[in-house]
């Protein structure tokens, strides 16, 4: 049923952190969490998985080309957005759009990028969920698996260079680590000493790669200490962890000028993604045995309303107006908004990377226009040539 090796189970009711040299320097030391921090954390967590229920099921309907969800992973995403500040700098994977949603990314923001409309700030180049906001200091997620590792690094850097209070931050899954751009981005920020926090969210599986198949270390902490790099492992569905872990991986990274490995120990809930059916290659009661009695979201109400702080009235009322909210106000009008908006015209996508278009690209252009004049019926209709 535990996908987890032993070693790796028993460790992951608290946070301990791992020094360099091997040595526990403390573990399970929580950070206060105020009564109002605690519900805003709550209600962002339950705002996620609405939200993802909602644009998943666009998605099965058509209306857009492609989703993925945060499933399971709802603590990582919303406690450690809280333990940051504004001005601490995100390289996304994909699976954090909780962090945008924390720092103030609008439904119609969301929306207009999954359509790809005029408004999205990609200029629908990209596909579905690859957001980003330079407002909210939210690098554009990139596609190809860890390459946002090393330029966390140089963020990191310059930040450390202009003397700023704050962190870079990047996340990225089990699969990432397989690649080599984690490699060189531990050593490279082991030997600049960047404030930059790995938040590895370890949940078990890349696509249907197991992480059996893809390291016989113990998980991924272990080599941020060989790289002489202070690492943590965490629940990451235990939120107040997780908030803790962040807390303090931030508080290290800042005052001491040294970059820090989180692993957070999770599952994957969903499928990876709309393309994928995860049944294929892995038991349905594993799956199950995740998204019920390990669900994170539940865990923490558990916590809340155990301070006395929420009631089973202010959970109904707050899940019928979220839905509502989502459902009958925002989302669903974030939706039509952004269906009817126009598209960008095809003129587009050769902007915005030469001053001059060299002529390969022109080149290009000139061959796409002649395609779509011999197949116009092909064409959207949508998009302006
Ligand atoms: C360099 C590269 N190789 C392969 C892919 C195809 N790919 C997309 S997502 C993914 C799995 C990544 O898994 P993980 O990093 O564990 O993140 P998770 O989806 O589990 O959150 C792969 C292999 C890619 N996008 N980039």
């Amino acid at each position: 049923m535990n996908f987890l090796p032993e070693s790796q189970r028993e460790r992951i009711n608290c946070y301990r952190v791992l020094d360099d040299d091997g040595g526990t320097i403390y573990s399970s030391r929580f950070q206060e969490v105020s009564k109002e921090l605690a519900l805003k954390m709550y209600s962002n967590m339950v705002t996620l998985q609405i939200m993802d229920t909602i644009f998943y099921e666009a998605q099965r309907q058509g209306r857009i080309s492609f989703y993925l969800t945060s499933n399971g992973e709802e603590a990582i995403n919303i406690a450690s957005a809280a333990a940051l500040s504004a001005q601490d700098i995100v390289l996304p994977q994909y699976r954090e759009p909780g962090v945008l949603l924390w720092r103030g990314f609008t439904l119609q923001e969301f929306a207009n990028q999954l359509f790809g409309n005029k408004l999205d700030y990609g200029k629908g180049r990209q596909m579905p969920i690859h957001y980003g906001s330079n407002r909210l200091n939210y690098f554009t997620v990139s596609s190809p698996i860890a390459t946002q590792l090393p330029q966390a690094v140089g963020a990191a850097y310059s930040l450390k260079m202009d003397k700023k209070k704050a962190c870079a931050i990047t996340y990225f899954g089990d699969g990432g680590t397989s690649e080599g751009d984690f490699h060189a981005a531990l050593n490279f920020a082991a030997v600049t000493e960047a404030p930059v926090i790995f938040f590895c969210r370890n949940n078990g599986w890349a696509i249907s790669t197991p992480t059996a198949e893809q390291f016989r270390s113990d998980g991924v902490v272990t080599r941020g200490q060989a790289y002489g790099i202070r690492s943590i492992r965490v629940d990451g569905n235990d939120t107040l962890a997780v908030y803790s872990a962040v807390h303090t991986a931030r508080e290290m990274a800042i005052t001491e000028g040294r970059p820090i490995l989180i692993e957070a120990m999770t599952y994957r809930v969903g499928h990876h993604s709309t393309s994928d059916d995860s049944t294929k290659y892995r038991p349905a009661d594993e799956m199950e045995h995740w998204r019920t009695a390990r669900d994170p979201v539940s865990r923490y109400r558990k916590w809340v309303q155990g301070n006395g702080w929420w009631c089973d009235t202010q959970e109904s009322e707050l899940r019928n107006n979220v839905r509502q909210e989502l459902i009958s106000v925002q989302l669903l009008q974030a939706i039509q908004v952004a269906e009817r908006m126009p598209k960008h015209g095809l003129a587009e996508l050769f902007t915005d990377v030469y001053d001059q278009m060299p002529s390969n690209l022109r080149e290009q252009e000139r061959s796409l226009l002649d395609t779509i004049k011999k197949h116009s019926a092909e064409y959207p209709a949508d998009v302006p040539v």
